[in-house]
């Protein structure tokens, strides 16, 4: 049998999973952002095969919703297992086709395992409370039901566990999966879904239980967001095209988990411990060179350490170890295409252009592939509009500030809202940066990097990053329908509010 992680360039792999794997859409060759070698290929899925897959999603969900949750959830338990079993290999795959270093990749399929342990024990946890009725002999209770298929829409820099998130919780609630990833990790949800379809099988489920359709999201992408038989969808990615998949989805009521933009934030204060600061703001900017959702895009020091933390990380870019993301050590790999490099550049240029000053790195380094990159640092002022934007590369902007209600009111003046940061040894600047007045982000953090968010908590922000929460706590909720039900036993009809309606 073909293993699950194995590709060639020669024999490409079908691209469209749900019954069978089958795609009849152009061959795509898959290029690694390492060398720009190629990896493999994928036939891409037409119109007609994105319709089977979600036809064939939409009838799986009416066997699979009557599943009961615990059983459902062993299901996901197996996958665990199998994950556990490939997680070198997979780690491997992901760093080859999107480059983030393998250290990194191994913590991604970590992430998929734990949401999995996570959505196995949701399995026995889904209930719904039972509320005092106002009527005699009455009661009213919630019932959480199946929600039906979910679309599952990803970005490269997560490969597979932005789906691992999805996939997990959605499952165990009875729901259905198609997944769309992006069009430059084909390969790495090639082999999830493998996968799981092994899982599946090896259990009497359907594979189309949990599906695959690989294409652009013009064509592939719209078709899911469009498609009424497509209860959710889970979007991560832009904001213009978050903006296009709320519009859409809205516009036949239909749910959605939007996961877009990030520009955060970390605040670090004169009680701060600058060494701290320093190694979380160093992972939160560089790590995946800085093409994270929750990657440190900004950081506000207090004046009086302004100069110690420039000091401290120009000396540890100038330090950092880039290179083939697949040895250990290295901190940083290419970035994920040439296109990504042409952006960082242009940002760099506008920040100069109004009025930035670049303190360190920011050059193209002339390697093979073309996508390599020095993180750049960057000295800004609040003026700058720039500093108010999300570009998807390494690039640090370094303000000061003089009192903490300046710096949150400097924190929360940008578009995004996903995750933030403060650096404090002082409970009363931590409380404010927690309250109501403080941060506006989804995920606020002390002492700790806004990147790197564990699965236990429900993970999302608000303003433009969307407003959607995936992974632990009760986003789970999302995924399911909640049903109130009055149950009467008294024996007599009663009406609430005390209306009486009698012939
Ligand atoms: C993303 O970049 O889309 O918190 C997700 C983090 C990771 C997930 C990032 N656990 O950085």
């Amino acid at each position: 049998m073909l293993d699950p992680i194995t590709f060639s360039s020669a024999k490409p792999a079908p691209g469209a999973f749900a019954t069978t794997w089958a795609a009849h859409g152009p061959t795509r060759t898959v290029r690694s952002p390492i060398d720009g070698a190629a990896i493999g290929s994928v036939t891409t899925a037409t119109a007609e095969d994105a319709e089977s897959v979600i036809a064939a999603a939409h009838s799986a969900f009416q066997g699979w919703r009557l599943v009961p949750a615990p059983r459902r959830a062993e299901v996901v338990r197996q996958l665990g297992q199998a994950l556990r079993g490939r997680k070198e290999d997979l780690a491997q795959l992901i760093t080859l086709e999107m480059g983030k270093p393998i250290a990194e990749s191994r913590g991604e399929v970590q992430e998929m395992i734990d949401i999995c342990d996570f959505a196995v024990g949701l399995g026995r946890q889904i209930g719904g409370l039972t509320l005092p009725s106002e009527r005699v002999g009455h009661r009213l209770q919630e019932s959480w039901h199946p929600l039906g298929v979910v679309g599952v829409i990803t970005a490269f820099n997560f490969p597979a566990a932005v789906w691992a998130w999805n996939a997990a919780v959605a499952l165990t609630c009875g729901d259905t999966v198609v997944w769309k990833p992006s069009s430059k990790t084909p390969l790495t949800a090639v082999a999830c879904t493998r996968i799981a379809a092994e899982v599946l099988e090896r259990n009497g489920h359907p594979g189309a239980v949990c599906s695959l359709v690989i294409g652009s999201g013009r064509e592939i992408g719209d078709r899911l967001v469009s498609d009424p038989r497509v209860a959710m969808v889970s979007y991560t990615g832009s904001v213009p095209t978050g903006r296009h998949v709320g519009r859409v989805v809205q516009e036949r009521f239909g749910r959605h988990i939007l996961e877009l933009g990030g520009n955060n934030a970390a605040i670090i204060t004169p009680s701060a411990d600058p060494e701290q600061a320093l190694a979380a703001v160093f992972f939160g900017a560089v790590g995946t060179a800085g093409q994270r959702c929750t990657s440190t895009r900004r950081v506000i020091v207090h004046e009086s350490l302004y100069d110690r933390m420039v000091e401290g990380l120009k000396s540890g870019y100038a330090r950092l170890p880039i290179g083939d993301p697949r040895d250990e050590g290295q901190l940083m790999g290419p970035l994920v295409d040439p296109a990504a490099v042409q952006t960082m550049q242009a940002a760099i240029t506008r920040a100069q252009e109004q009025g930035g000053v670049v303190l360190q790195g920011g050059e193209v380094l002339e390697r093979e592939g073309g996508c390599w990159v020095t993180p750049c640092l960057i000295q800004a002022h609040p003026g700058m509009a720039i500093v108010r934007e999300e570009t998807f590369a390494p690039i640090l902007y370094l303000l000061s500030y003089r009192d903490l209600d300046q710096a949150i009111a400097l924190h929360n003046d940008v578009p995004q809202g996903l995750s933030s940061a403060i650096f404090t040894n002082d409970m009363r600047e931590m409380e404010r940066f927690l309250g109501p007045a403080g941060s506006d982000c989804g995920l606020a953090n002390v002492n700790t990097s806004t990147s790197g968010a564990e699965i236990g908590g429900a993970f999302g922000g608000e303003k433009e990053t969307g407003g959607g929460r995936e992974s632990g706590s009760d986003a789970w909720k999302a995924y399911m329908r909640r049903q109130t039900a009055v149950i009467n036993a008294s024996g007599s009809i009663a009406l609430a509010q005390g209306v009486s309606f009698e012939l």
